[in-house]
């Protein structure tokens, strides 16, 4: 089994209150001195004053750090069905958040970034100063680069993912003659990494353990560099910083990035003076296009932005297709309704070539996107005022604001998803065709629900407001507006991808008497189960 994986995901279970310092961010060298200093520093945080003055006027709600650490799902959940349609205010770790509802984030999400900031908010979430996890002004080159060559291609990458798909299935994942049990998360985990390093690093670097190691480490020490440093008031960070030795990890998986980049750029360079020479289409290429003549070969700043691209897709695409997979295993029905859209639309190899077979995977794009739903992050848009705001219920933003949407909250109100506790597969596919055609109602959904939600992407048909990679006022798990991410067309393929092809060949549930493994939640990142076993068995006849 990949042990590169088992040994650096975190395994803590973060519900015990008692267990209140993860083990593993404890881990490593001095650990009696470190666990000392932790718990007195983290009483003091625990139980330190707010002084912040909030000049925002909106209610607060009350609720303790802890449970900002650890069940902020509920937190969100509650206040919001408090609050609803009310901007609201919660004390969070790292301060005052302000919460925006959905009837009010439609008058936000269009204005500039030197109004309100995804990129600082960003920035200060993930104490960039210290952590130097930001890529500064080649962010929206980044951006660029997705939403100009990765997106417009996606079909003519289908091949070279499916046959990495295949090969990672070949290598690293059980024969299941019979019911077998596996541990599905961070097989998860491997496959993405290995399916985005194809498009990423191009086929070099793709099956480099070296390569694997850093593209899915990178997010995970930079997560527990920020919650370490956390830990520590502000005024305590610069000699705290010292204390954190994943600070250095990152710095040394930076350099190793670099080192690894630099043989293939330089080669490249070196080809494209011979004519005829074909360039390859990766994103180190259209990196190295798109770049200014002197930064073209700048390993650094091309090794930084390979691993903040790895950090912000493998760990975000897998976790979403592992919460599929437990979908899967409990409603079982779904699996050969799906099986059976899959087996019509990808019928023979080439059709998994087809620029539009992916997009014919209706009833699939609905089962992710409901996944999603309940599944997903507990809040979205994250954004700092950067100059004074009024909303048009009168609620006045001073610049410094930090807002938040309820995504948790939203996610389960009735008024945007009938039935909202109900996880129902198809609900998304049949708001299609209710879309497209008004006249043959479904009984299950005959009124469509008054949520304020408005498209981003003009190019998307009458029924697009539903399909997986639409984002709106009342589906934000993508994020809104202009920064809204420009991978979700390359996750909702992969993910297609890859869940297609386990239908085809296994069929899955969890073992007996079990339910659905129970997620993570932790600093406001909700998590599937890393440890759950699903079983899969090999089916006979495709
Ligand atoms: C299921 C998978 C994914 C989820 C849930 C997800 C979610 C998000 C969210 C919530 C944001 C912030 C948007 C905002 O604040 O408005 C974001 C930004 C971003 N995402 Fe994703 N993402 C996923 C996959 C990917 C993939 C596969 C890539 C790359 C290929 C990617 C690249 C980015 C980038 C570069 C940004 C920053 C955009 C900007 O600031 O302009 N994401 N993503
Ligand atoms: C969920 O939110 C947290 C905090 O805002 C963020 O760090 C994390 O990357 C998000 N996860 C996903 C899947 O978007
Ligand atoms: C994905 O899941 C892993 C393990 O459950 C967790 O450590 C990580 O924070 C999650 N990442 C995101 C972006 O949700
Ligand atoms: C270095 C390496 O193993 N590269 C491989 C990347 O993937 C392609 C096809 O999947 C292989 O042909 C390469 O050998």
């Amino acid at each position: 089994m990949p042990s590169i994986i088992e040994d650096a995901t975190p395994r803590t279970n973060f519900t015990v209150v008692g267990d209140v310092l993860p083990s593993q961010i404890l881990a490593g060298s001095r650990l009696s001195y470190y666990i000392a200093i932790s718990v007195v520093l983290f009483c003091i945080w625990l139980f330190q004053s707010d002084k912040q003055k909030c000049s925002v006027s909106a209610p607060f709600y009350k609720a303790s750090r802890l449970k900002w650490m650890f069940s902020a799902d509920t937190l969100i959940r509650d206040s919001y069905s408090k609050f609803r349609d009310t901007v609201y205010q919660i004390k969070s770790t790292e301060g005052v958040r302000t919460i925006i509802p959905s009837s009010l984030v439609g008058e936000l999400k269009g204005l500039p970034e030197d109004t309100l900031s995804a990129r600082t908010a960003v920035k200060e979430a993930m104490l960039s100063e210290y952590t130097n996890l930001c890529a500064g002004s080649h962010s929206d080159t980044l951006s660029l680069l997705l939403k100009c060559k990765m997106t417009g291609q996606l079909a003519r990458m289908a091949p070279q993912l499916k046959e990495e798909l295949e090969y990672i299935l070949a290598t690293e994942f059980p024969e299941c003659q019979e019911w077998t049990p596996f541990k599905i998360q961070p097989f998860m985990v491997r496959t993405i990494a290995r399916l985005s390093g194809r498009v990423f690093v191009g086929p070099l670097l793709n099956r480099t353990e070296e390569w694997m190691d850093v593209s899915i480490n990178f997010a995970i020490t930079a997560f527990i560099a920020v919650i370490k440093l956390q830990f520590f008031p502000p005024w305590m960070r610069p000699v705290a910083q010292y204390l954190v030795s994943e600070l250095r990890t990152i710095q040394r998986d930076l350099e190793k990035a670099q080192n690894m980049l630099t043989p293939i750029i330089e080669e490249r360079i070196r080809d494209a003076e011979t004519p005829g020479y074909d360039k390859p289409d990766d994103f180190v290429q259209w990196l190295q296009d798109a770049l200014p003549e002197d930064q073209k070969t700048d390993f650094y700043i091309q090794g930084k932005m390979q691993l903040l691209l790895s950090a912000a897709s493998i760990h975000t695409t897998s976790n979403l297709t592992t919460d599929c997979i437990y979908d899967l295993a409990v409603h079982q029905d779904m699996q050969e309704i799906l099986r059976e859209e899959v087996r019509e639309v990808l019928c023979d190899d080439e059709a998994w070539e087809r620029k539009d077979s992916m997009g014919k995977l209706k009833k699939l794009d609905s089962f992710i996107k409901e996944s999603q739903r309940l599944s997903g992050n507990v809040t979205s848009f994250i954004r700092k005022v950067m100059r004074p705001i009024d909303l048009s219920d009168g609620t006045h933003l001073p610049a410094g604001t930090n807002l938040l949407a309820p995504m948790a909250g939203v996610a389960v109100d009735p008024r945007y998803y009938p039935d909202p506790e109900v996880f129902d597969g198809l609900r998304f596919w049949k708001l299609r065709q209710h879309q497209r055609s008004p006249s043959s109602s479904s009984s299950s959904f005959s009124s469509p629900p008054a949520a304020p939600t408005t498209l981003d992407e003009p190019t998307l048909n009458a029924n697009g407001r539903w399909q997986f990679t639409s984002i709106g006022d009342t589906a934000m798990n993508f994020g809104l507006g202009k920064h809204a991410c420009p991978g979700r067309f390359f996750a909702g393929c992969e993910i297609k991808m890859v869940l297609a092809y386990l239908l085809l060949h296994y069929d899955i549930k969890l073992r007996e008497g079990e339910g659905r493994p129970t997620p993570n939640m932790f600093m406001m990142t909700k998590s599937p189960s890393m440890t759950a076993e699903v079983l899969f068995r090999r089916r006979s006849a495709v």
